[in-house]
């Protein structure tokens, strides 16, 4: 039987490069070796990208990754990915991007991938975009009727010609403490938190180095629950996970650190939250119109258990031991089966598409 050629993309111009490259290595070991072959395709931090042979077997190396054999030919490799156009002949069955857009603008490596026909793994170009934009994604919670945090956001220019006007409204609509962020998700860097009318200031000049929209968002006391959403018009979603902080984790029974926080998998909630929760992060998927797989996440309001929206995230950590994996694996789905599952879910949105009519007028 037919191998399926899976392109894997990684490194990119992103800051989260290492992270990329740790994921694809982890991914490189998971994939089915009788069922997939690999293509890998590296992205350096300049931007040029490089193709390394087709693999019946995973890296054996994390430093292995960089394709150091590889051509250095970003020509070669767009050729590669746009050979199905040109020859009718494809030379990998589908792309598996590892990476963020470059300098953290997404929605272009999928461009790129509808450009060349290819079918892909992940969100299309416009959920990926919008999940990229926290602005656009609050727009989009909002018209689903999903609730969400008081916030105010404004341009660089804007700021410049009404800072008055601006921290005014930021103080009667939010108050202090406030959270400032650059409205693009794909930094987690520029984020502060602002407890005085100085310290707005200040942080938002500094979100301000790193996008030329800035988000500020009210203070919410709350639990932050995260779930896994998997599949295409149906989706499912995972149980619920817990995020905490270091100090309050010491008693549970499941637990896994990223370094910063601790992950409780699953939530101690009760089922009927759960459930909620479950329904809403479906909800979200759908309201930025998801393919393949979304991380959605929640506050959990301490006083009245009222959940709102606070983000989704269509390129989440990805690694066995990230959060995303590990919610699926607490409901049954193993690293190895999320892998088969999102791939299935890339060719077949594919072929879902294939026949509609992009003619006019017909
Ligand atoms: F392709 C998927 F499955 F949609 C996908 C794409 C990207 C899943 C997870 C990610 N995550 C990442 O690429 C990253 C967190 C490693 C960014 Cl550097």
């Amino acid at each position: 039987q037919e191998k399926l050629t899976v392109g894997l993309i990684y490194g990119g111009k992103s800051g989260e490069h290492e992270v990329s490259l740790q994921t694809a290595f982890a991914v490189s070991k998971a994939f089915d070796y009788d069922k997939y072959e690999i293509i890998p395709f590296y992205i350096t931090k300049q931007g040029t990208w490089k193709v390394g042979q087709t693999m019946t077997a995973p890296f054996r190396a994390l430093d292995q990754l960089e394709l150091d054999n590889g051509s250095d030919d970003t020509g070669a490799a767009v050729q590669m990915l746009f050979q199905g156009v040109s020859s009718g002949e494809r030379a990998i069955d589908i792309a598996f991007p590892l990476l963020h857009g470059t300098n953290g603008e997404d929605g272009t490596i999928q461009g790129l991938f509808e450009m060349a026909n290819l079918p892909y793994v992940g969100a299309g170009v416009m959920a990926s975009a919008a999940g990229m934009d926290k602005v656009i994604m609050k727009k989009l919670f909002a018209e689903a009727g999903l609730e969400q945090c008081k916030y105010c956001y404004f341009t660089a220019s804007e700021w410049e010609s009404r800072q008055e006007v601006l921290v005014h409204g930021i103080e009667e609509k939010l108050g202090y403490p406030c959270f400032v962020k650059p409205a693009n998700l794909g930094s987690s860097v520029g984020i502060s938190k602002a407890k005085t009318r100085d310290e707005l200031v200040q942080a938002i000049t500094f979100a301000l180095r790193y996008d030329v929209k800035v988000i500020v968002e009210e203070f919410v006391d709350a639990r932050e629950v995260e779930v896994g959403i998997l599949g295409n018009d149906e989706p499912l979603a995972s149980v619920p996970g817990e995020i905490v902080s270091s100090s309050e984790y010491y008693d549970y029974s499941a637990k896994y650190s990223d370094g910063k926080s601790q992950m409780i998998i699953p939530a101690q909630i009760d089922t009927e939250l759960a459930d909620r929760i479950r329904e809403l992060g479906v909800q979200a998927f759908k309201a930025i119109a998801g393919n393949g797989l979304c991380r959605a996440d929640f506050f959990v309001k301490k006083s009245d258990n009222t959940i709102w929206i606070n983000e989704v995230n269509t390129m989440p950590g990805f690694t066995p031991y990230s959060m995303y994996p590990l919610l699926w694996r607490e409901t049954g789905v193993s690293y190895e089966a999320l892998l088969d599952r999102l791939i299935g879910l890339g060719l077949e949105r594919f072929e879902a598409k294939q026949n509609l009519n992009f003619e006019n007028g017909i």
